[in-house]
């Protein structure tokens, strides 16, 4: 089985004033996400702005970045409920009402670099409920050793899909530092048969991927994760990143997962856009 790759153009915090290149308005996001695409990218995980380039759920900016993905090119789209800081985790949550191939489900609060990043357990459960009813897979979102209890408990409440995937989240400040150790132990922490990915935060973005890639996981590229290709060096855009991604799987001898090796991986229901 291939390795997924996830373009992630856009994440919740930097502007164009951190690095020029980050695609803010839906064209450039669906631009950035044909270029991943076309290096090998099956999945795009995509956070929206709305005119001053602040992250916002609003449900028309979300649907037209999907239609101007989903124009350009077949990648399985993946929504962040996490979408930014101090939006509220109710609006967050409709998200999931445009029906994505998947999304994201943050288990747990936390402190997420200067803000706080609200998950009541409650509101968690109801939309992982509601997920459930639309279809729409959830990406579980590991920054801590306690958010895997977390969302094993969700799954022994009949909340999650059999095929867990995960994404451990290594070097926000407030989660996991983005170190080897943390790494393996929270890799060998996971259940049998879940898929998962490292997102590895800022400098150690490629030396975590790497081993993420060695111990089995599979792989996230994009400026949500760094904006830098490497130190003092802001990359050009996210193509780079991602191939660099792509570079390093076919470096490590292992192959790219297709749209539908990875709408199989992940057990994904057919969807049309
Ligand atoms: N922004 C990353 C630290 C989400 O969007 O819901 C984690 C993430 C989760 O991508
Ligand atoms: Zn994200």
């Amino acid at each position: 089985m291939g390795v997924v790759l996830t373009v992630a153009p856009t994440g919740p915090v930097a502007t164009k004033a951190d690095n020029s290149a980050l695609p803010t308005t839906p064209q450039e996001i669906a631009a950035a996400v044909l270029e991943a695409y076309e290096l090998g990218a099956a999945v795009a995980h995509i956070h929206v702005r709305d005119h001053e380039e602040r992250p916002t759920a609003d449900l028309g900016i979300a649907r037209e970045a999907i239609a101007e993905i989903s124009a350009r090119c077949p990648i399985l789209i993946q929504l962040s409920t996490g979408v930014g800081m101090g939006v509220p985790f109710q609006e967050r949550a409709r998200l999931v009402e445009l029906r994505p191939e998947m999304a994201t489900l943050n288990p747990c609060s936390m402190t997420f670099g200067g803000g706080e990043f609200s998950n009541p357990p409650q509101s968690v459960r109801a939309l992982a409920a509601r997920m459930q009813e639309l279809g729409v897979k959830p990406e579980l979102e590991i920054y801590d050793t306690g958010h895997l209890d977390a969302c094993l408990r969700l799954r022994d409440e009949g909340l999650l899909p059999e095929k867990l995937q995960f994404s451990l989240v290594l070097g926000v400040a407030g989660g996991m530092a983005a170190t080897a150790e943390n790494l393996v132990t929270m890799a060998a922490r996971l259940p049998q048969d879940c898929v998962w990915q490292v997102v590895a935060i800022g400098r150690a973005n490629l030396r975590l991927s790497a081993m993420a890639l060695a111990l089995g996981g599979n792989v996230r590229a994009g400026l949500e994760d760094t904006l830098y290709l490497r130190k003092g060096e802001l990359s050009l855009g996210n193509a780079p990143l991602v191939a660099r991604a792509a570079a390093l799987v076919e470096a490590l001898d292992l192959s790219l997962a297709s749209i539908e090796e990875t709408r199989s991986l992940l057990e994904l229901p057919e969807r049309q856009r």
